[in-house]
């Protein structure tokens, strides 16, 4: 005989609540964390997704432009970066090299290219602009996701603009949106001890609600399995959920699990993928505002980017075109990350769910239809 093993009552009322459509509390949302299985969070994840998005899973075709990887910051984690007295190990790309990646696109069918980088003491918020105004020059159709918030907040700080007239300036020559990197974890405590120098939380949220104001949407990170726990996870994710009530600006929440090669953190352990996927799971059923979770493929390989989809995640980002060296210099499985969209399209059917590709802002570009039950 099999028995079925009983839940607790308050793991019950959770998965009343979602079976509801209800929003579920901070200590609820601790009590995932803490008490529930991997199963029991996947399939309430899973219930919300498909309510959601049925079996359709986003992805994009894009390119990434990294500036430089010269940095006035020192967070711990970042195995990327390097100070300006050490430039000679890093890179700086000039304003001609940057518009020549945006060349060798022409006539190819992306859609975005996603600007990010290290906080350069010599690129300024004038030379941010001419960049944005001579890609749009190029390629007025290409959507440009660029700079984070301590890109921003620096940029801003530094040309002594608050961060509405610096993001107003910026969508004027040409920024489309922003994206979600800088957020690490807002617990001031922590991030005192893994990013003590750059834009503090408050300050990161200040930046995307500008952003929001200004009519541009943005997605949100959070950094996660390093020195904090799970109540600093609830905390990082209830500040998420709270502007996204007033504003509604954001599009994606993307976990990013923590990689440890090559950094001051390199003797904190990383997490295994259950605590990944639970991850994933439990921010798929505590934002209930955000419509997407998505995956980072090169961050956490082709296969658990495929078993996410089981555990809430609903897009899997983009082709990237081996133009990103943040994952691979921390570590990463994927040391040159690069799929065509024949590949993604692949590897959304194997997992059983429906490719669409989308724009940066999720409208449809291709939808590919249903699975084909042939293939594996
Ligand atoms: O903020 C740095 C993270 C982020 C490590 O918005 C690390 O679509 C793990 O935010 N281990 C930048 N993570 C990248 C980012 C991003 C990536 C893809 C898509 C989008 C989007 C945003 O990378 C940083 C930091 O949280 N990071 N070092 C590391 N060792
Ligand atoms: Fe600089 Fe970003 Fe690395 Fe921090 S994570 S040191 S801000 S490049």
């Amino acid at each position: 005989m099999i028995t079925i093993p009983a839940i607790s009552e308050d793991l019950r009322s959770i998965g009343d609540k979602v079976h509801n459509g209800e929003r579920i509390t901070d200590e609820e949302c601790l009590l995932l964390f803490e008490k529930a299985s991997l199963g029991f969070v996947g399939s309430l994840a899973n219930e919300i997704r498909e309510k959601k998005h049925g079996d359709k899973t986003y992805f994009n075709r894009n390119f990434h432009i990294e500036p430089t990887n010269v940095c006035v910051f020192s967070c711990n984690f970042c195995s990327y970066s390097r100070l300006y007295a050490h430039r000679d190990e890093g890179w700086e790309l000039s304003m001609d090299q940057m518009l020549d990646i945006v060349k060798k696109y022409d006539g190819q069918p992306v859609t975005e290219v996603h600007i990010v980088g290290g906080v350069h003491p010599k690129m300024n918020l004038e030379f941010f602009a001419d960049l944005l105004r001579r890609i749009k020059a190029l390629r007025p159709d290409l959507h440009i996701k660029g700079f984070t918030a301590v890109e921003l907040d620096y940029m801003f700080r530094k040309a002594k603009m608050t961060n509405e007239e610096g993001m107003r300036y910026l969508h004027e020559a040409g920024l489309d949106s922003i994206p979600g990197g800088g957020a690490e974890i807002f617990d001031e405590a922590i991030r005192e001890k893994i990013c003590a120098d750059k834009v503090n939380s408050e300050g990161w949220l200040a930046i995307h609600e500008a952003t929001h104001r200004q009519g541009m949407h943005s997605n949100a990170t959070i950094l996660y399995g390093h020195i904090e726990n799970y109540s600093h996870r609830v905390d990082h994710m209830r500040r998420l959920r709270e502007l996204q009530d007033q504003t509604g600006g954001f599009n994606t929440f993307i976990p990013l699990k923590f990689r440890n090669k090559e950094n001051d953190m390199s003797d904190v352990a990383e997490t295994s993928v259950i605590e990944d996927m639970k991850m994933y799971a439990i921010a798929r059923i505590y934002l209930d505002n955000f419509a997407h979770i998505k995956a980072y493929w090169p961050m956490l390989g082709r296969q658990n980017a495929q078993l996410s989809l089981a555990f809430g995640v609903d897009d899997i980002d983009g082709t990237i075109d081996d133009t990103t060296k943040i994952y691979s210099m921390a570590g990463a499985e994927e040391q040159a990350p690069s799929m065509s969209t024949a590949e993604l399209v692949t590897l959304i059917r194997q997992a059983k769910r429906e490719p669409v590709e989308r724009d940066t802002l999720y409208n449809v570009v291709k939808s590919y239809g249903g699975v084909n039950l042939s293939e594996n």
